[in-house]
Parts: structure tokens; C-alpha cells; sequence
């Protein structure tokens, strides 16, 4: 980035050389405060968006990406929120299965469903001290799911029942979270899910570079996000998280509000804010891993009668870019989009590059030095 320029003449005597060393003066101010900018500058980004779109998993690839290991994150917590993840969900499962109709392929299966039923909250409330599932429920677990189809079918229709869109992830993990020996991997800890409960600042230095992000991460539900506002001053970047593939299911603190029309109301009071007007928004439509796979189970158009492209992905991704679009209120500023998968890290470092990249030119823009 450096400007070239020459030693200035500390006495001038001439007019031209006079009028050189006004040039190379400011030549010299200039290239200060872009070293300075690329030197020392902190990012203040936020991660919006609602509850269970993946914030906290895209900062964990933020983290990931930028080579700061996860290594502080209290690993007992995390092998916790994965075996309460498994069994939960297994346990979901199992007690709707009669209210969704679905039938199990083997009656006798019926055994590992109430041991299931029965036990899951018993042996989560011993296991963080005992750190042992007892055989019976992980077996049951294990026949559950390596022999009864009604779990595979359930799963289908897991956005009637607010299904965790891991619980398939864990499942496949079954035989290695329920080994006494198990250490979550990276991949475990990007698919668990506990919701946010109180907002944090990560600080993370930007690979190949001198300049750090500042995230802040909140919790999304209609419950936390009174608390955002406190948080909105010197903002360099929004960054508005949602799933695209929730379109079929209902927000769990209120069943009666799709969560997508939740999604674009909450983005259209944010783009109407005034402390964040002149921000520019990054938006994340995420979760596109699971979009594309529900679009010819589950029917866009039955959500929005208007919608005709049919299960045609990009047909669908766009419909959504242009509804929200449309919602922001200052069109003055920029608006990125891009459809992301936030659990995995190769996808992800393509846009995490961008995603500073433009960082880091608005910051030079607003600074005027472009
Ligand atoms: N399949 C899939 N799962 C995802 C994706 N992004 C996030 N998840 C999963 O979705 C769940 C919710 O993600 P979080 O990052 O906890 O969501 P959040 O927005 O931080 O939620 P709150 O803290 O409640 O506001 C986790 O189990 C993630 O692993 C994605 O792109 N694809
Ligand atoms: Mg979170």
C-alpha cells in the first residue's frame, strides 16, 4: 500500500520547491493515516438476526478461520451441550411419533422408546457429575436409530416439531459421543446448539494482518433482543444472520409467528434504526445445506402463494434476496448478500475473506481516504 515519495527540503526556497514539498507532505499524512488504519484498526461488528439462524456458530468460524483455536471454550460444557443435544432430540422424536401418525417398523422397538422417554432428563441432570449414559439408553438409542425407520421419517418432518437441524449430526455420532473416552471435535462444537443467553465480545486478530475484529454475538430470541440496542454505537458492520430454511417453522418462543416472517420483520426494524442509518448490512441467508434439501419436501409456495419457481433453488434463493432487499430502509447504503452454510468451514472461509475484505475497504471509505 505504500506511496512512494521522496525526502522533503526542510527549507524551500524556490515556489516549486515549495509546492513539491506541500505534495509530498500530504502524500506523506495520507500514507500515515492508511498505515494507521491498516495497522491498528479494531472492527466493531455485530452478529444479528433471530434466534437458532447460527450466529454463534458463524463466530466460531470466524475464530476458526482466522487460526484462533476454540481451545478456551470449556470443553466439559461443550461435551455436555453435545450428549444433551443427542438425547434430547432422540427424545423429541420418540414422543411425537404418535401425534405426527408415523408408525414404528417393529413393535417391539416400543421397549427402547419408553427407556428413552423415561430416562433422558434423569441421566442429564447426573451427567455432569457422573459423565456416564448408562447402557440401557444409549443401546436404546443406538437400535432407535440404526433399525427403526419411524426415527428417519420423523426427521423429515422435524420443523413440525422444532427439531434441532443437528439432531441428524448427532445421531450419526452416536457411537463416539457415547464412548466415556469422547472430546467433542471442532465439527461437534460448530453443530451444537445452546442458545445465547448473554451477549459477548470476542476479540479476534485477522489472519495475514494487523487489524482485529471486535464481534459481538447475541442471543436472538424475542426475549434478548431488547437487550441489542445498548450495543449499537461506532458500529463498522452488521452482519444479519437468519435461515433461509426455516420458512416451514414456527418461532419457539411464540408457535403461532413463522419464523421467517419474523426474519424480515426484525430486519426491516433494524435497517429503520437510527443509530445503525449510515451502517452498511452484511446478509447471511444461511442454513442453504438444509433449503436445498427441503424445498421438494415442503413447498415455498404453500408459505408464499406468490412464489413460482417451484423447488428450483436459486429460483428460491432469489426470492428471498429481493424480499429483503426491498425491506431495507435506507437505500444509500450497501447491502451484501450471500447465501451461506455456517457449519462448515471451507464454505465459510470464502466468505469470511469477503467479508473483511469489504470490511476493511468501508473503513477506509468512511475514514475518506478512497
Ligand atoms: N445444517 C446447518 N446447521 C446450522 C447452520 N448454521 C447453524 N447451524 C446449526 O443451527 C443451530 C443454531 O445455531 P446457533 O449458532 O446456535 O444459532 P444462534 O443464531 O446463535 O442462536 P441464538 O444464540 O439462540 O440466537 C446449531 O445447532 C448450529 O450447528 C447451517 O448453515 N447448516
Ligand atoms: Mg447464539
Amino acid at each position: 500500500m505504500g506511496l512512494c515519495h521522496s525526502k522533503t527540503n526542510v527549507f524551500p526556497s524556490t515556489p516549486e520547491e515549495k509546492e513539491k514539498n506541500t505534495k509530498i507532505n500530504k502524500q506523506i499524512q495520507e500514507e500515515a493515516k492508511i498505515k494507521e488504519k491498516n495497522d491498528n484498526s479494531t472492527y466493531k461488528l455485530l452478529l444479528l438476526g433471530p434466534a437458532d439462524s447460527g450466529k454463534s456458530t458463524f463466530l466460531k468460524q470466524l475464530r476458526i478461520i482466522n487460526k484462533m483455536p476454540l481451545e478456551d471454550i470449556d470443553i466439559e460444557n461443550a461435551k455436555y451441550t453435545c450428549v444433551s443435544n443427542l438425547l434430547l432430540s432422540m427424545k423429541l422424536i420418540c414422543q411425537n411419533l404418535e401425534s405426527l401418525s408415523i408408525n414404528l417398523s417393529d413393535e417391539n422397538n416400543k421397549e427402547y422408546i419408553k427407556i428413552v422417554i423415561d430416562k433422558t432428563d434423569e441421566v442429564l441432570s447426573d451427567y455432569k457429575e457422573k459423565k456416564i449414559i448408562p447402557e440401557d439408553l444409549s443401546n436404546a438409542c443406538k437400535k432407535l436409530w440404526e433399525g427403526e425407520n419411524a426415527i428417519k421419517e420423523c426427521i423429515k418432518v422435524g420443523n413440525t416439531i422444532n427439531l434441532l437441524d443437528s439432531a441428524e449430526y448427532f445421531f450419526g455420532k452416536m457411537n463416539d459421543i457415547f464412548n466415556s473416552e469422547y472430546k467433542p471435535s471442532n465439527d461437534d462444537i460448530l453443530h451444537q446448539r445452546a442458545p445465547t443467553q448473554q451477549i459477548s465480545e470476542t476479540i479476534i486478530p485477522i489472519l495475514d494482518s494487523n487489524d482485529k475484529l471486535s464481534v459481538f454475538d447475541f442471543g436472538g430470541s424475542r426475549y434478548q433482543r431488547m437487550k441489542w440496542a445498548a450495543f449499537f454505537d461506532n458500529v463498522d458492520l452488521m452482519i444479519y444472520i437468519f435461515a433461509i430454511s426455516s420458512y416451514d417453522q414456527t418461532l419457539l418462543e411464540d408457535p403461532s409467528v413463522n419464523r421467517l416472517v419474523d426474519a424480515e420483520e426484525l430486519f426491516k426494524q433494524l435497517s429503520e434504526n437510527k443509530i445503525l442509518w449510515n451502517r452498511n448490512i452484511v446478509i447471511f441467508f444461511n442454513k442453504i445445506d438444509i433449503f436445498k434439501k427441503k424445498l421438494s419436501i415442503s413447498p415455498l409456495s404453500k408459505y408464499y402463494p406468490e412464489y413460482k419457481g417451484g423447488d428450483d433453488y436459486a429460483e428460491a434463493a432469489t426470492f428471498f434476496a429481493k424480499r429483503f432487499l426491498s425491506l431495507n430502509a435506507n437505500k444509500e447504503r450497501t447491502v451484501s448478500t450471500h447465501l451461506t452454510w455456517a457449519t462448515d468451514t471451507r464454505h465459510c472461509s470464502t466468505i469470511v475473506k469477503l467479508t473483511i475484505q469489504s470490511l476493511q475497504q468501508y473503513a477506509l471509505v468512511n475514514a475518506g481516504l478512497q
